[in-house]
């Protein structure tokens, strides 16, 4: 199966997305007490998919590993500010979170909304750091897209799409998707190709392929969580509430389709990226 074959992978990669996440997250200080629940949520056990991605996209293009991987550590600080906003009583509400209790349950509400915003901040102060990479053109295109991937057009404008539960078509749950999810798995696979020089049509491709690849994330997590629910009331913006089962798997399936067509022109290169988009699926409880 697939996923045996990707997993060492992706266990090696998380447990060096989590190795430089320690050294770079400061430990608590007398004065700061606030790095204690940084580190609670950064390196709380998590897939690191989307640091996986940039650093299988560096990988493939020659990026030196030590600039990837502090990109890959500001992506993965991001997408921790984001869930735990996310999980806070005014956003989804969640009580748990990667086997632990929520960082607002852990800390109290006003620390977990500082610890969304220091993650965040700090992503960004890594990344204007000269040892992400020594061509500050690079770092500026870098936060360039990392700022437009995450912003108000980006899964900012997306989780917002989400609280306004005006969810009806399929065209509403795309643009959900596509923003929620879908910007920073692309930004995720932009970012290995920034840091690489590529053109802006590679760097295109690697976002397209990201794109899609976390469109179809997004369904089977929706699918997965439509069959187990975490929360009493259903979601509403649950792309099987809006297509039912069928159709949401096969928008699923369409999108990595997608995903492949976008790596076709990297032939072989590709293989760790599209091994991760057939093994997709398995992540998931899928019935
Ligand atoms: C609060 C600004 C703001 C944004 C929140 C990404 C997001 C937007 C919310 C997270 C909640 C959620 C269910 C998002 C959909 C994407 C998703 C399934 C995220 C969880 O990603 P995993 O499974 O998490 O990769 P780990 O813990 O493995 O890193």
């Amino acid at each position: 199966m697939t996923t045996i074959l990707l997993s060492p992978q992706l266990t090696t990669a998380a447990a060096e997305i989590r190795t430089i996440l320690e050294q770079l997250l400061p430990a608590e200080t007398t004065h700061n007490s606030l790095y204690a629940a940084m580190r609670y949520s950064a390196l709380a056990e998590g897939k690191a998919l989307r640091g996986f991605l940039t650093l299988a996209t560096a990988t493939m293009l020659n990026v030196p590993r030590h600039y990837a991987l502090r990109v890959t550590a500001a992506i993965e600080m991001i997408h921790c500010y984001s869930l735990v906003h996310d999980d806070l009583p005014a956003m989804d509400n969640d009580d748990w979170r990667r086997g632990k209790p929520s960082c607002h349950i852990a800390f109290g509400e006003a620390t977990a909304i500082l610890v969304g915003d220091g993650l965040l901040t700090f992503a960004f102060q890594l990344l204007a750091h000269p040892s992400t990479h020594p061509d500050a053109t690079i770092r500026c295109l870098l936060i360039e897209a990392l700022t437009k991937a995450i912003g108000p057009e980006g899964m900012v404008g997306g989780q917002n799409i989400d609280i306004q539960h005006s969810i009806e078509t399929f065209e509403d749950i795309s643009t959900l998707h596509r923003l929620k999810t879908g910007a920073l798995f692309a930004v995720s696979c932009e970012a290995g190709a920034i840091l690489s020089g590529a053109d802006p049509t590679l760097q295109h491709r690697m976002r397209c392929y990201g794109e899609q690849l976390g469109i179809a994330f997004q369904i089977y997590d929706d699918i997965e969580d439509y069959h187990h629910p975490k929360h009493a009331q259903p979601e509403l913006s649950n792309i099987v509430r809006v297509l039912g089962p069928e159709q949401a798997r096969g928008h699923a399936e369409n999108a990595i389709t997608q995903a492949l067509e976008a790596l076709r022109p990297l032939g072989s290169n590709a293989a760790e990226l599209i091994t991760l988009l057939e093994c997709l699926p398995d992540f998931f409880s899928l019935d």
